[in-house]
């Protein structure tokens, strides 16, 4: 039975239910008043009611059987229902169910493939750990590589630059006996080579001669007069002319040289008439500028004669004299002036190799040999070639020597 239809029947029936209560309460009290107004028909009322009673009881009875009948129906149909919705849930849930198993087992076959993914993603993970602790590595080495290698290279270029701080210029031989005696200038002939004695501040460059098994260095020359030797106090200071000709090779380079050791001086001269001499001294030192470049010669020896340290006029002592700066013991002139040339002027001089160059020694007024003098030789010409050369001296210093 559809529950729609049982559902109307039962409201069918409660409404006829009603409508026979209410017809049978009107009933009722149109027989009291009919009872009121006709008291006579008590006996034929009371029978009525009754009837009435009884067909209302057996109504009653037959609907109450007919609503428990219906009820139990309902009852077994509203269970029908509830089978029938239960059922149709079930089938929903069953459709449900196998929908939700589809889903499960794509979602099974998904979670399998994932696990799958997720096993070869492991497994790559894994690999990829390894790459990266080996790159790790690699990177750590080379970091290590070119840490050490810049640090070597920084430490290179420290030493580099500590050492070009630290190490002077390249080193310069303090004469040219420095040079010959450690083995070179072994052939005949002039050497020029750049010298840096001791407490010199820069190097210069020298000739050098080679004369009895020593190097020689040149101090001064004169061979030609085409030089200029009258000149102050400066140009005699830095020293002046050309290493190939005639030259003074300045009284700063003269001082430095003397005095990194002792110095002997060797004076080579040759005169007009062809005669060559040569003297000595076996020792020879020339002070600073601070002491006008004093000189302190000592030790002749040659055939020239000893023109520097002779009693009278000596020049071991002297101070150094130019026209621009007198020095000299002759206390009413400057010697330098009055001869010419810058020299260790006494009280003027027995030798004086810086005075004019005169062709053929002849001075142009015999009265002033303000020519090259070495009075030992010549006292009244003119000498036609001078060399002063240095090197250290042989023998130690004697206590009792300057
Ligand atoms: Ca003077």
């Amino acid at each position: 039975m559809n529950p729609q239809t049982l559902l109307v029947q039962v409201a069918v029936l409660c409404a006829a239910l009603t409508l026979v209560n209410t017809s049978n309460i009107g009933a009722d009290d149109d027989a009291k008043k009919s009872r009121r107004r006709k008291c006579r028909c008590k006996k034929y009322i009371a029978q009525i009611n009754q009837d009435i009673d009884k067909r209302l009881e057996a109504f009653e009875n037959k609907f109450e059987k007919y609503l428990k009948t219906s009820l139990d129906d309902l009852n077994k149909n509203n269970d029908d229902v509830h089978l029938n919705v239960i059922s149709e849930n079930m089938n929903e849930t069953r459709d449900t169910l196998k929908k939700e198993s589809l889903t499960l087992k794509r979602l099974q076959r998904s979670i399998h493939t994932q696990e799958i993914s997720v096993e070869t993603l492991n497994a790559n993970f894994q690999a990829l750990d390894t790459i990266v602790r080996n790159l790790s590595r690699i990177v750590e080495r080379l970091e290590w590589t070119m840490r050490s290698s810049l640090e070597f290279r920084l430490t290179d270029v420290r030493t580099q630059e500590e050492a070009a701080n630290t190490t002077p210029e390249p080193l310069y031989p303090t004469d040219c006996e420095a040079v010959y005696a450690s083995g070179g200038m072994k052939y005949l002939g002039d050497y020029y080579i750049m010298v840096r004695p001791d407490r010199s501040p820069t190097p210069f460059k020298v000739v050098c001669k080679i004369i009895e098994g020593a190097g020689w260095t040149v101090i001064q020359r004169r061979q030609d007069g085409r030089e200029n030797f009258s000149r102050d106090w400066e140009d005699y200071k830095h020293g002046f002319g050309r290493l190939q000709g005639e030259f003074w090779l300045g009284n700063d380079n003269i001082h430095f040289l003397t005095t990194q050791g002792d110095y002997e001086l060797r004076v080579v001269l040759e005169d007009w008439e062809g005669g060559r001499h040569h003297a000595v001294y076996d020792r020879f030192r020339v002070s600073g500028e601070d002491q006008d470049f004093r000189l302190h010669v000592s030790g002749y020896h040659g055939d020239a004669g000893d023109s520097l340290t002779t009693y009278y006029h000596s020049h071991d002592g002297m101070a150094f004299s130019t026209y621009d700066r007198d020095n000299d013991r002759r206390l009413y002139d400057n010697c330098a002036e009055f001869y010419s040339g810058g020299w260790w002027f006494n009280d003027c001089f027995e030798s004086h190799l810086n005075g004019m160059y005169y062709q053929y020694g002849d001075h142009d007024n015999y009265f002033v040999r303000n020519g090259i003098q070495w009075n030992t030789i010549h006292r009244y010409s003119s000498l036609k070639f001078v060399e002063m050369m240095v090197k250290p001296a042989k023998s130690p210093k004697l206590p009792n020597e300057i």
